[in-house]
């Protein structure tokens, strides 16, 4: 099993990343997934529900494995059977999913293939000992190639001869395991032959420093985030089991759909069009209300506005369906995307350097106001003018077609449960009502008046706003909450409500104590 992954893994990194089977059949795992239960990975295992599922697959692999082994004690057909029927799937998955060409289902043919021949060769070694010595000291060979049975005069034959086989049967194991490690490894650094670090370092250079964060952005000191968020902190959600890593020169976007004439870019054409610049902070329709899936950074790119009067639109069409790379699919409203300051991007930049992989390098969508999932498309090769009709990734699974990001406020400090001495102390956190910009930011302890927070200093309004409240908590335990009013006069309610279908609601509350 571990030489199929392995000379799968080696095989996928002279097609694409994603064709190795380990990665194909997660992704088409993550695809028939029922959204209930991604709802509860994502809750519980957050940014490394990945990792996660990657680690179960493996534990079940390995699981298999042992059953296939134990079930082949006599002949090698049911470990046969396991192994083919694993590859069939592997292919299948590989040839289904909207990612990946027909040619990427040869790493799953290699794994098949190479799986069968080395799990037979070596069955027949363990099942085929060369040669033993009887008790009375005749050489004899025993057993056939492929059968493990042994006559019953020869039970003494079998014992000792079987502790030699067992012998040649764990080294050649063990030699097998190790190829196939290094068959992955190769594979991985075949992947990143790509040169995306190059790329990255190139464009890189063409991307503008952040301007200065206004004084007082941000209360950092005492215990906001700081009001940029470094790219290693920035938050990550996707569908993508492996970040894709995509050469410079083989990107491409085509723009196409209900337009008057069609466009495909290159990056260099791309990079020729007018740019801007724009500090925003994006956040995931699924962050729960104190949830951290909000941060904000300066992205540097072209106005998508622009690129839609260059093509021209035709009248009925509705939205952008956009395509990454990798089959992600998203449909951000266009009356948004054609709003005069809204400033939606298709960036390259982020905080001073080309887009991190993760991020969407070479480029992505960023739309202010919008949540990720409708309106920020990483890796992104395709944006075709359509109706509502067509649906999008996350629409299946029964999330909206609009989602304006809700106004929303959490409290960093104190932390839940935190412990500090009783007497004045200082409560911060973060409220966001992306593009319409942060009013008035409210706290209460234990359900007594509400006490305006003081509020950091605007950088824009589609920026997230620090506040503080200094507090005086008598000894003993507390519930501190917070709610936010945006500039159209709206304050955020009580009542919690869950992030499906166009994101959560209600009031953030800790509980802490003073002593
Ligand atoms: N290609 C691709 N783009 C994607 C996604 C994805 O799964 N695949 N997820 C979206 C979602 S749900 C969000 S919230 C944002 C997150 O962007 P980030 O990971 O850079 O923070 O990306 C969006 N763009
Ligand atoms: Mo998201």
């Amino acid at each position: 099993m571990a030489f199929a992954l392995g000379a799968g893994h080696l095989a996928s990194g002279f097609t694409s990343p994603n064709a190795s089977p380990y990665l194909a059949v997660g992704n088409t795992a993550i695809d028939f997934t029922p959204e209930p239960v991604k709802q509860f990975a994502i809750r519980q295992f957050g940014e490394s529900d990945k990792l996660v599922l990657l680690g179960g697959m493996g534990l079940v692999i390995l699981l298999l494995a042992v059953i296939a082994g134990l079930l082949s004690r006599r002949t090698a057909t049911p470990g046969l059977v396991i192994i083919g029927a694993f590859g069939v799937i592997g292919v299948i998955a590989a040839l289904f999913r909207r990612d990946l060409a027909v040619p990427d289902a040869l790493p799953a043919a290699v794994a098949l293939v190479s799986g069968l021949g080395v799990f037979g060769w070596l069955h027949r070694l363990a099942s085929r000992p060369a040669t033993a010595h009887r008790p009375d000291g005749n050489t004899v060979t025993a057993g056939d190639a492929g059968s493990g049975e042994t006559g019953g005069d020869d039970t003494a034959t079998a014992a000792t001869s079987s502790t030699a086989s067992r012998r040649t049967f764990v080294l050649a194991a063990a030699g097998v395991t190790v190829v196939a490690g290094g068959a992955a490894a190769g594979g991985r650094l075949l992947t990143n032959r790509s040169g995306v670090d190059a790329a990255r370092t190139e464009v890189g250079r063409i991307v503008p420093a952040n301007p200065p964060v206004p004084r007082g952005a941000d209360f950092a000191s005492q215990g906001t985030p700081s009001f940029i968020t470094p790219n290693k902190d920035f938050y990550r959600v996707d569908t993508a089991l492996s970040v894709p890593r995509i050469r410079l020169d083989d990107w491409r976007l085509r723009i196409h759909g209900m337009v008057d004439k069609e466009l495909t870019l290159g990056f260099d054409d791309l990079i020729t069009r007018r740019v801007e610049q724009r500090t925003v902070t994006m956040t995931c329709v699924s962050n729960q209300v104190g949830g951290d899936y909000v941060s904000t950074a300066t992205f540097t790119g072209v106005p998508i506005r622009d690129l839609l009067d260059e093509v021209g639109v035709r009248s009925g069409a509705e939205q952008v369906f956009s395509t990454s790379v990798d089959g992600y699919t998203a449909g951000t409203p266009l009356d948004v995307l054609r709003e005069a300051d809204r400033g939606a991007l298709l960036a390259y930049g982020m905080n001073g350097e080309a887009l991190p992989a993760e991020h969407g390098f070479p480029v992505r969508m960023v739309t202010p106001g919008l949540y990720g999932y409708l309106s920020a498309t990483k890796w992104l090769a395709d944006m075709e003018l359509t109706t509502f009709d067509k649906q999008t990734y996350w629409e299946e699974r029964g999330w909206a077609e609009r989602a304006p990001i809700k106004t929303q406020s959490r409290i960093d400090r104190p932390q839940p449960f935190q412990k500090f001495p009783a007497g004045k102390f200082t409560v911060a956190g973060v409220a966001w009502a992306q593009p319409t910009g942060i009013e008035r930011v409210e706290v209460r302890v234990d359900g007594g008046p509400w006490q305006q927070a003081d509020l950091a200093t605007e950088v824009n309004e589609q920026t997230w706003r620090m506040w503080r409240a200094e507090i005086e908590f008598p000894p003993g335990g507390h519930d501190i909450e917070c709610r936010a009013t945006d500039k159209s006069g709206y304050t955020q309610q009580a009542r919690r409500v869950p992030p499906v279908p166009d994101g959560a609601t209600g009031w953030h509350s800790i509980f802490c104590t003073a002593t």
